[in-house]
């Protein structure tokens, strides 16, 4: 999964793709590049009380759909391939499925009713991701006793939360949500017990991608894609910035399994 921010302020490619054109080349390159799907996000999750300060901002809904739908139209326009959109918005949710996105990446795990509506109507896939407490605080305070049961029994719940709403539990894809209220020991934990999570018996997306918890002051490539090659026997997908990097080293370690 390819990741397009159309955000001024991501922590890793804030202000780069906000203008259609640009959107629709990096689109179509990261597909040229071997990514299976996009994820097209228009307010970064940038989570508060750590490494990020205040973290990001909360975006308008107005706002956020006016960011996204210029892009989302044009990258529709320009392929078939599956496009997805990170929001926590019912709204914007709505507002993107009728513009031919495919699926809904919602970081917050169906906070607001009304995007888990939106998806059940859709009868769409819908990734639910694991966090705890508000995003602008999310870093301070984190206390897990042992962090994937912990995660793994607050995932079971967002699944049958998911069910509850009407939307049909093939439907979701489940993701530990790395960096969301974590430390780094956590963040490891959850990445090397990754096949822990395979119990909940729905396919699992790692966001590891030049995540702080890698560290270093400059690239974080090769901690990116180390954890994609520890993940790569149990998770479904990985979220990435770097696709080209990411689809080689999958290439080479599928050929090396086999
Ligand atoms: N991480 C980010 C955003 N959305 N969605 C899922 N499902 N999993 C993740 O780990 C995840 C996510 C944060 O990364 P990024 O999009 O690069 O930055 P920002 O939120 O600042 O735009």
């Amino acid at each position: 999964m390819g990741i397009l921010n159309l955000t001024p302020d991501s922590f890793s490619d804030g202000g780069l793709w906000n203008d259609p054109p640009r959107a629709t080349e990096r689109a179509l390159r990261m597909l040229a590049e071997g990514a299976d799907l996009l994820d097209l996000g228009a307010e970064s999750t940038r989570p508060g009380g750590g490494v990020y300060g205040a973290g990001a901002a909360e975006v308008p809904v107005q706002e956020e759909i006016a960011r996204l739908l210029p892009v989302l139209e044009a990258v529709r326009r320009a392929t078939d391939a599956p496009i997805s959109v990170d929001t926590r918005k019912g709204e914007v949710a709505e507002r993107a499925l009728r513009a031919g996105a495919d699926l809904i990446n919602d970081v917050s795990a169906l906070a607001d009713p009304r995007l888990a509506f939106a998806v059940a109507e859709a009868g769409c896939p819908v990734i639910l991701m694991h966090s705890r407490g508000e995003l602008s605080s999310m870093q301070r305070g984190i206390h897990f006793e042992d962090v994937v049961r912990e995660v793994r029994a607050e995932l079971a719940d967002a699944l049958a939360r998911a069910g509850s709403a009407g939307i049909d539990e093939s439907q979701v894809v489940l993701d530990p949500g790395i960096g969301f209220g974590k430390t780094r020991e956590q963040n490891l934990a959850l990445i090397a017990r990754l096949d822990e999570l395979s119990v909940l018996g729905r396919p699992l997306l790692l966001g590891a991608s030049r995540k702080s918890f890698i560290g270093g002051a400059g690239s974080r490539l090769g901690g990116s894609l180390a954890a994609v090659a520890w993940a790569a026997r149990t998770a479904a997908m990985v979220r990435v910035h770097d696709v080209a990097e990411t689809v080689q080293l999958l290439d080479i370690w599928e050929a090396l399994a086999s």
